[in-house]
């Protein structure tokens, strides 16, 4: 096996010839979208349906509140459904979408067009308008993307809560957007049994007066409390509406969503999505990063409908472009480790997009399991969530991918609504583990703690340095805290976006994790991601997280916590020692770990990043902060189980 890092990778993979000679995007983009980025994104807004088109590209005279096809009007779920059925496009699917139980459906754009229109008829009847917010609490099932668009389609504001989350996360989001409905269901399949979800809703809903019905769809057929004149079942008021709907078009700046980053110690930020600009960058990154043929390509975006990911990728981007998608209600485990592979196979996906900790998870499973199944339908991969490392590009790559799929390393934030810095798979010679470069049309640039933009090999913050058509507008209900928060560290024009990051000799931008995640050992900083990366180079490390603990001598010291792959022992001090020894090699003695310690799980958010804040609290010993966020709130038991004392 190789050892890899970030700190000594350096192989480079050509766009394949066959791919390059018909994709989508050329080389020529970025010069065209130099000579004038307004001009190239008024092209991009073209691939939209517009009622009214724009006076104005971008208005920009008050920083950083951002007006983005100013004048324009459209409806945001016409774009995504009716028109692909105008014209002439009704049957096919939109949607391959697969309980975890086995149960399927499937969704044509016209039966979708139906499903929504029913839902934009309910949603009237129960006096629900335009502005109004409605939170959706469901599992990965068709209704979420059916009551996204319908609220879009009526031009209410959708506020899609993980089904993971604990009551007093979604009491506390209702309660900051103030919302009037709540669509939830009885409960949804995971991990091979039914959870339920109507218990944390009838609790969430009870301290927050301002929601006037629950609406639920039949999952799983549980036992539901019921609150008669406040909840209503789905089947019974979608049920019975029209399929036909006549839609209102809406200004570009109509509010389309909400989304809560669950932010470190604060309360969640309500992250404000707009419509016009949003779903311009969205269906044009999903077009021209992944190269998707509407005609030809099978789409897969492995993710929640509940993180931004599933918002941009799952639902407005390959909507708008008459994507023909995968979407899977389950884990990966269940009810076998070889799920994900059975479901490519199975619906032929060409085009498949997840998060790097799913390809760990996978790689210590062992390669074996892919191997049992036809993955040759793939033609392209994506990865987006973290930062991959070289070791899980190239397992990616080669056991997933055949070796002849490209991989998008897609950065991108919530706030960012689209892919920011990426490589393009007819363009981009891929260097594994590296984001690479901005997309055209998005300036970005790494700069020093006053701004200064940095010489190329040097490290420092990812900044953008002009407004974009998909980012947040404010949050929601707090502009200061917006302004604060992103546009104040280095002025009103510069957008701030909290990741560390490296550019190297040859200008390709590596992602180097958030800042607040930077530690600072002896004086010298060194990012959580690089002592990660060197970690998970090493053939006995499935996965790693890193996290700076206070310690006497050296300001603070780097604690691990290693999960081995599966057929590794855990051989005690012998394995510490070597994999203190491989670190130091590979970063520098400086960035030897203190303590590593073996265990089982780690504490992950829904999109899969870990939240070291409570693997802190752990090396400090201390109280756990708040843990609402977790996808499961054992794991920190687990942990705590198997650590010996603190030294
Ligand atoms: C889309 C999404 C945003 C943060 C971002 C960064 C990390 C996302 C990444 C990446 C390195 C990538 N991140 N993609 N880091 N390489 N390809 O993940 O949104 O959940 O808001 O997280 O995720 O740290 O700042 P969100």
């Amino acid at each position: 096996m190789s050892e890899t890092s970030q700190a000594t990778e350096s192989r480079e993979f050509p766009p394949p010839d066959q791919l390059a000679a018909r994709a989508n995007v050329g080389p020529d983009v970025y010069d065209e979208a130099a000579a004038d980025r307004l001009a190239f994104w008024a092209t991009q807004a073209r691939r939209l349906t517009w009622t009214r088109e724009w006076d104005e590209v971008l208005d920009w005279s008050n920083p950083p509140f951002a007006k983005w096809f100013v004048g324009g009007t459209l409806n945001v779920a016409y774009n995504c459904v009716d028109r692909h059925v105008e014209d002439g496009h009704g049957d096919q699917v939109a949607y391959h979408w697969e309980g975890e139980p086995g149960d399927t459906r499937t969704l044509t754009y016209a039966q979708l067009k139906d499903e929504v229109c029913k839902t934009a008829n309910a949603l009237t009847e129960l006096g629900v308008t335009a502005g109004d917010r409605v939170a959706i609490y469901l599992p990965m099932i068709p209704e979420a993307v059916i009551s996204m668009l319908a609220c879009a389609r009526i031009g209410a504001v959708h506020m899609v809560v993980f089904g993971g989350f604990s009551a007093d996360a979604l009491a506390s989001r209702l309660d900051d957007a103030g919302a009037v409905l709540v669509i939830t269901a009885d409960g949804g399949y995971r991990r091979g049994a039914p959870s339920a979800l109507k218990p944390a809703v009838d609790d969430a809903v009870g301290r927050s007066p301002g929601v006037r019905n629950v609406l639920v769809v039949k999952r799983t057929e549980q036992d539901v409390e019921w609150a008669e004149g406040r909840d209503l079942w789905w089947d019974d008021v979608v049920g019975r509406q029209s399929t036909e709907h006549a839609y209102e078009s809406f200004d570009a700046e109509h509010p389309l969503y909400i989304m809560y980053t669950s932010g470190t110690t604060a309360k969640p930020k309500g992250i404000l999505h707009t419509s016009g600009g949003y779903l311009t960058q969205v269906a044009y990154t999903h077009w021209a990063t992944f190269d998707l043929k509407p005609d030809d390509d099978v789409f897969w975006t492995a993710a929640d409908v509940g993180w931004v990911t599933g918002h941009s990728y799952i639902v407005y981007g390959p909507l708008a472009n008459r994507a023909t998608s995968v979407m899977y209600e389950g884990t990966p485990e269940t009810p076998h480790r070889g799920r994900w592979f059975e479901l490519v196979q199975k619906y032929g996906v060409t085009i498949l997009y997840t998060a790097p900790t799913v390809i760990r998870t996978f790689m210590k499973w062992g390669e074996d399991i892919p191997a049992g199944f036809d993955l040759s339908s793939l033609r392209l991969l994506g990865s987006v969530g973290e930062p991959i490392n070289p070791e899980a590009w190239l397992w990616y790559h080669e056991h997933i991918g055949g070796g002849r799929c490209p991989i998008m390393d897609t950065w991108w934030q919530t706030e960012t609504g689209a892919h920011m810095l990426t490589p393009l798979p007819g363009v981009t010679s891929l260097v594994p583990g590296s984001a690479q470069h901005p997309f055209p049309g998005i300036s970005a640039k790494v700069v020093d703690d006053e701004g200064n933009e940095l010489a190329d090999d040097s490290t420092g913050l990812l900044v953008l340095t002009e407004p974009w058509p998909a980012m947040l507008r404010t949050i929601w209900g707090d502009d200061d805290r917006y302004v604060d928060t992103y546009w104040s560290r280095f002025g009103k024009n510069v957008y701030f976006a909290g990741d560390g990051a490296k550019k190297d000799a040859d200008g390709n931008i590596w992602l180097l994790g958030r800042v607040d995640d930077v530690m600072n050992v002896s004086g010298h900083r060194i990012s959580t991601t690089e002592v990660e990366s060197s970690l998970v180079g090493h053939p006995a490390v499935a996965e790693a997280a890193v996290v700076g603990a206070s310690d006497p001598t050296t300001g603070q010291g780097i604690v691990a916590f290693v999960i081995l792959r599966g057929n590794v022992e855990d051989s005690g001090d012998e394995l510490v020692q070597t994999l203190r020894t491989h670190v130091g090699k590979d970063i520098g003695p400086i960035a030897k770990p203190r303590q590593i310690m073996v265990v089982q799980e780690l504490p992950k958010t829904r999109s899969g990043k870990i939240m070291r804040r409570l693997l802190r609290d752990i090396a400090e010993d201390r109280e756990l902060g708040d843990v609402t966020t977790l996808t499961d709130s054992s794991v920190m038991n687990m942990i705590k189980d198997k650590l010996p004392a603190a030294p």
